[in-house]
């Protein structure tokens, strides 16, 4: 299993930040070409063939990868840096979701809401518990509630990415609400 953790971080790497590193190129909409990444994979060292890629595909804890309906290509479902165009349509979020970050970033947030730092979305989750693990990855764990329906409401899109991730491009500050602060 540990063996799999490794090549999902490593595939994230190539399909979601850096693929120049092995010389792979990604399609305007993200799509690597498999024969082409087991190529270079293979090239610069990595075990990966295309059983491993569909275990990969199938078993990943949080279905980051999913191949082209032609089996072809893969990609990563979000969490790009690089730019790419998911093509995902725009759907109507619930009243709530939930964003999990750490406390050192609040008084930041307050300031300037939720930005997508060096990624193409802000992450949001439809429940606490996924925003509280997301939260816990940068230090003492918070979730803030955003006002999905009032945002979508003033004009703002939300995308769901194949692997349940929601998906926008910033939240304002006036649509969260911070636990413990007034009004919370
Ligand atoms: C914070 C994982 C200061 C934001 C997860 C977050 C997710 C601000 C950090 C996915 C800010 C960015 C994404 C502001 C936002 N001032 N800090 N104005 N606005 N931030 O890792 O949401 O395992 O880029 O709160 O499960 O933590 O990779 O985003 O703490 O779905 O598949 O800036 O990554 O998925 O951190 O995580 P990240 P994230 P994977």
């Amino acid at each position: 299993m540990a063996d799999l953790v490794r090549v999902s971080k490593f595939l994230s790497l190539v399909l979601r930040h850096k693929p120049e590193q092995i010389g792979l190129s990604l399609d305007p909409n993200g799509w690597a070409d498999v024969d082409e990444l087991i190529r270079l994979a293979t090239a610069a060292g990595r075990r990966l063939d295309r059983p491993l890629l569909d275990r990969i595909v199938a078993e990943n804890d949080k279905k980051r990868f999913a191949f082209s309906d032609d089996g072809r290509r893969i990609r990563a479902s979000q969490g790009h840096s690089v730019e790419v165009d998911l093509a995902l349509s725009p759907v109507t979020p619930p009243e709530l979701l939930y964003h999990g970050t750490a406390t050192r970033f609040l008084d930041s947030i307050r300031a300037t809401g939720l930005r997508p730092g060096s990624r193409q979305h802000v992450h949001l989750s439809a429940d606490e518990a996924t925003a509280t693990t997301v939260g816990r990855r940068h230090g003492v764990p918070v979730v803030l509630v955003v006002k999905a329906d009032e945002m979508a409401a003033a004009g703002h899109s939300f995308y769901r990415s194949a692997n349940g991730v929601w998906l926008t491009e910033r939240v304002p500050a006036e649509f969260l609400t911070i636990p413990g602060e007034r009004g919370a």
